[in-house]
């Protein structure tokens, strides 16, 4: 069984987390691994604490050699800003003045009733996004896995704001690189970045959708078997999973509620020499019945403008319990464009274990053979 767990708080001394359940003989690339986490530490709109963050993997565990052992593999990525808050956050002797005013649309009210906490940093600090730096490491590392496999993902961002793109399925991934908002049209980008600025000046906040894109993924990932085996299931959970995600949509997504069936779904035709089925479309966005249809995975994801505001929103005090301000903490402007890494990170954590499920394996040379089998029996399936 594959599974992932990940530990640390924002401003504590560091992220950790365990993967478990990857085959032997992966090689990893920490120089790649440490590229992703630099894409996700970047793009417009992000506060200052990212001039601070040098986001570096520490390998633990389960990996000799820059090969998997196969057993569990264990990170550490440091927090640098954990230094100037030793006093607030040290393990055993942290200590602070109370964050009393909670943030509307934050963690902090609903966490402090939860856990019984009276200083809401006790909340805000797991609850921060600083945490998805853990889940994209851990992810990097599926991707290499998956990768070995023939199995690619990607994403772009398609709307900050009201500034929407037109983006079709086949964009250029080196203009989402070259882009400071992910965005690969580049007059919607320079829109993007504007509305950043005024969004910054005005105290507040954007959010906007990303899509994520999942290409060599074979046919027969996830399973009709029980509700939460479902592919589209298992992939809109592990994105919901994310803070700020607030709404997930598969291929056409709440667009296919208003066209008849008969535009609805991808139509089955011959290839040239009549030997493959084809689709003509993927309104479906790869996945039919819970299980991947062989097709790209095509998933578009919303976020929300996150609730730290500069200018700060009507609340209350809880101790004193009179109206105040909510708590200003320094901040981001926009994520959209770093949620995109780690939306793409949540859509390879949520399918190396469908995969491994699929194809088993307990070296990746197992993993391989067995693929190479399944996919070899269903082409000639009907031949
Ligand atoms: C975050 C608030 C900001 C972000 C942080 C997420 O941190 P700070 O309050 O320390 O300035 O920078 O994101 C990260 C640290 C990160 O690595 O992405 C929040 O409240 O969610």
């Amino acid at each position: 069984m594959f599974r992932y767990l990940t530990a640390g708080e924002s401003h504590g001394p560091a992220l950790v987390g365990i993967l478990d359940g990857l085959p032997a003989h992966l090689r990893l690339d920490v120089t790649r691994l440490n590229e992703t986490l630099a894409r996700r530490q970047g793009g417009y709109g992000r506060g200052a604490r990212m001039n601070i963050e040098r986001d570096e993997v520490e390998l633990l565990a389960g990996v000799r050699g820059s090969e998997t052992l196969g057993s569990p593999i264990a990170v550490l990525v440091r927090n640098r800003d954990y230094e100037r808050n030793r006093h607030l956050m040290d393990p055993l002797a942290g200590t602070g003045p109370a964050l009393t005013n909670p943030r509307p649309g934050h963690a902090d009210y609903a966490g402090a009733l939860k856990y019984r906490h009276r200083d809401l940093r006790n909340v805000l600090e797991r609850a921060s996004a600083r945490e998805t730096a853990m889940r994209v490491c851990l992810a990097a590392i599926c991707a290499e896995f998956l990768g070995a496999l023939g199995i690619t993902t990607r994403s772009c961002v398609t709307r900050i704001g009201a500034v929407a793109a037109e983006v079709g399925a086949q964009w250029e991934q080196d203009d989402v690189e070259a882009s400071d908002v992910r965005c690969p049209d580049a007059r919607s980008a320079e829109a993007m970045i504007a509305a950043i600025d005024a969004a910054r000046a005005a105290g507040d906040t954007l959010g906007g959708t990303f899509t994520v894109s999942v290409d060599g993924l074979p046919a027969g990932i996830g399973s009709n078997r029980q509700p939460n085996q479902r592919l589209d299931g298992v992939i809109a959970g592990a994105l919901m999973g994310m803070q700020t995600v607030k709404a997930v949509e598969i291929g056409l997504g709440s667009d296919v509620a208003s066209l008849p069936g008969s535009q609805a779904h991808d139509r089955f035709a011959l290839g040239e020499d009549a030997s493959r089925v084809v689709r003509p479309s993927n309104r479906a966005g790869g996945i039919e019945g819970g299980m991947s249809n062989g097709e790209a995975i095509v998933v578009r994801v919303s976020v929300k403008p996150i609730p730290t505001l500069m200018k700060a929103a009507p609340s209350v005090n809880l101790h004193e319990r009179s109206a105040a301000p909510a708590t200003v903490v320094r901040s981001d402007v926009c994520v959209v464009p770093a949620a995109a890494i780690v939306g793409e990170a949540m859509v390879r954590l949520a399918l190396t274990a469908p995969v491994l499920e699929k194809y088993g394996g307990d070296s990746m040379e197992e993993t391989l053979d067995n693929m190479r089998r399944s996919v070899e029996a269903a082409r000639a399936l009907f031949e």
